[in-house]
């Protein structure tokens, strides 16, 4: 038995390329009865003043699979649409992260992008969070999820939203043009993206951002890992470093984003999840969409950077910096304390 689930294991590792691990905090839970669930929550809508407690205590302890089922349900018998009832039942803070609740990560991702960038301005902030922080498999799904749900592609909508090398940079994120992981290390073209990357920077007048672009945008995570480890024998400075000295504005925060996020995404979460919590008025939005994006995916991983960066746990800093229903349905969502 060994044997074969040691082979099994080995085959996945070569053919299944970018197939992530999953580290949820938000579980399928067994003995599962959507019919019941529905009614529980219809209950609690309809309940004088919103029972709040009942709505969390059910939709943040279920798989979105389960949701779904609870929606379906709900449908049936209150004969309307959980999310437009719940959003007449629930508002504000507490209102968005139930509303991501019951959108699958790629639909919430698409909508979150699509909000980003409506109406005058931009939310760079968000816009680059996600798209130099999700994975080609990942963005395959959500640019599907945004030609449906908006009857537009995402490229165009960046594209007539940004300008310059932010631009061209989040565009070729978009394009999922990123090497898949190889189980072979080419040991020559790390030493020469190395290089190309330092010639490119900091050691010519000015900065080359197309050579930076097209590395980073279309090598593997693990070759890049070590591009970067083998860059310091050529730069004085760390790669971080030289982003700072070389670019500004978004396209360094974008660059440092991608950076932080090839070296340990989970860490980066963690990083601004407490920034945003220890920001003045919590941006709750940002704490909202990580902790939604992040609970069926990797948050148990996010937790363990979060307790080892801030010498606290998330639960505490939850905890701590937010209030009300809103503060319960995060901490349900953070699944325990470290
Ligand atoms: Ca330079």
């Amino acid at each position: 038995m060994a044997l074969v689930s040691e082979f099994l294991g080995q085959l996945t590792l070569s053919y299944g390329g970018d197939i992530d691990p999953k580290f949820p905090t938000v579980v399928p839970v067994p003995d599962f009865d959507p019919a019941r669930d529905a009614a529980r929550i219809e209950t609690a809508i309809k309940t004088k003043g919103v029972d709040e407690q009942t709505i969390i205590d059910i939709l943040t302890r279920r798989s979105y699979e389960q949701r779904r089922h609870i929606a379906f349900e709900y449908e049936r018998i209150a004969k309307k649409d959980l999310s437009t009832a719940l959003k007449g039942a629930l508002s504000g803070s507490l209102e968005a992260l139930m509303l991501g609740l019951m959108k699958s990560t790629a639909q919430y991702d698409a909508s979150e992008l699509k909000a980003s960038m409506k109406g005058l301005g931009t939310d760079e902030e968000s816009l680059i969070e996600i798209v130099c922080s999700r994975n080609n498999e990942e963005m395959v799904e959500i640019k599907k999820v945004y030609r449906e749900l908006f009857k537009k592609e995402l490229e165009k909508d960046i594209a007539g939203d940004t300008s310059g090398n932010f631009a061209k940079l989040l565009l070729s994120l978009v394009q999922t043009k990123r090497d898949e992981p190889s189980n072979v290390v080419d040991y020559e073209k790390i030493d020469d993206d190395a290089r190309s990357l330092y010639e490119a920077g900091v050691k010519r007048k000015g900065t080359d951002v197309t050579t930076w672009i097209s590395i980073m945008s279309q090598r593997s995570v693990p070759h890049l890992q070590k591009v970067f480890f083998t860059f310091n024998r050529y730069s004085p400075y760390d790669m971080k470093e030289s982003i700072r000295k070389e670019v500004k504005g978004d396209l360094e925060k974008s660059f440092l984003t991608l950076v932080e996020c090839f070296e340990n995404k989970q860490l980066y979460f963690a990083s601004r999840l407490g920034e945003a919590m220890k920001a003045k008025g919590a941006k709750e939005k940002v704490v909202t969409r990580i902790m939604v994006s992040r609970c069926e995916v990797d948050l148990m991983k996010i937790r363990t950077e979060f307790k080892r960066l801030h010498r606290r746990s998330l639960y505490q800093t939850i905890a701590e910096h937010t209030k009300g229903d809103y503060q319960v349905a995060l901490l349900s969502l953070c699944g325990g304390d470290d």
